[in-house]
């Protein structure tokens, strides 16, 4: 399917989905996250795509949700229409592994999209910040929470109430990026990231996925109880004969997801 605002392209499993508002430094409008979540639930929904990238411009991953969209709404309008709910639930709701590549601006719902993803593997040129607090609002899509869950509180503080931004180097160091590489490779290391997860089986990872998240959301005796049971679940798969079969076999394993 073609967008306006996304470029997407599928090839050997993965689904490498482009911000493409380039005008606006990708800021986020209603169009761009409806694409978006079409274009993630169609991914998720096709049996060819095991691992999803999400990527934006060199200049910017995404400079926010769209100040020119949003500035002249009323509370009225805003709550009644429950802006951006639909898409942050839906995002909430992919089931295959996302990766931000985030190269250059990821500020207010553009840290926040990189931050729903799976992980953010961030070019050196990365900034990442939540700067609403300067525009008289605050962060709506995740960075009061999901932010000070990533870099505790103390930073999630600043960057909230400051308004400053982050280098990749501190979002290294901070926990909010799992690696950096010169930007000019982002894309290399991203793409492999994606391909080593395509290895494996898409049954593997929803459930590895599922199993992390649900760290965020329970006590950890059940949280340990749930990574258990989907444990013991694997068990009832082909692809879990075949990746210890394989291995004891010493040869790479197929997976077929099933
Ligand atoms: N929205 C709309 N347009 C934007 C934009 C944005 N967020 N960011 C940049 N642009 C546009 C600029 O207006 C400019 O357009 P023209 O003037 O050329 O037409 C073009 O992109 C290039 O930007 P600059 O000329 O400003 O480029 P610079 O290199 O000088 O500066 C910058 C880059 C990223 C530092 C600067 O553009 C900037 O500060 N941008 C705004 C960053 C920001 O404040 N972001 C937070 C936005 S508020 C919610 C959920 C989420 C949210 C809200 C509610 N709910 C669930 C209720 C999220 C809110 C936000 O993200």
């Amino acid at each position: 399917m073609a967008y306006e605002t996304l470029i997407v392209e599928i090839e050997d499993h993965i689904c490498l989905i482009k911000l493409n508002r380039p005008d606006a430094l990708n800021a986020l409008n209603t169009k761009l996250l409806a694409e978006l979540c079409d274009a993630l639930e169609s991914a998720d929904k096709n049996d060819k795509v095991r691992c999803v990238v999400i990527t934006g411009s060199e200049k910017a991953f995404a400079a926010g949700a769209d100040i020119k969209e949003m500035s002249s709404k009323s509370y009225v309008e805003v709550f009644m229409e429950d802006l951006f709910a639909d898409a942050s639930n839906r995002l909430m709701g992919i089931r295959k592994p996302i990766i931000a590549a985030v190269s250059g601006y990821a500020l207010g719902g553009g840290c926040e999209l990189a931050m729903a993803c799976d992980f953010i593997i961030a070019g050196d040129n990365a900034k990442f910040g939540q700067p609403e607090i300067n525009l008289g609002v605050i962060a709506g899509m995740g960075g009061s929470q999901r932010l000070t869950r990533y870099v505790g509180k103390s930073k999630a503080m600043d960057m909230n109430l400051t308004g400053r931004f982050m280098d990749a180097e501190e979002a290294e160091r901070a926990g909010l990026v799992s690696r950096i590489v010169p930007a000019k490779k982002l894309m290399d290391e991203a793409m492999g990231a994606a391909a080593k997860i395509a290895e494996k089986s898409t049954i593997s990872t929803l459930a590895a996925k599922e199993a992390v998240n649900r760290s965020y959301e329970t006590t950890l005796t059940e949280g340990l109880k749930y990574e258990r049971r989907l444990f013991h679940a694997l068990f009832a798969t082909d692809d879990q004969k075949e990746g210890m079969g394989a291995f004891l076999e010493k040869r790479e394993a197929q997976f077929r997801d099933r």
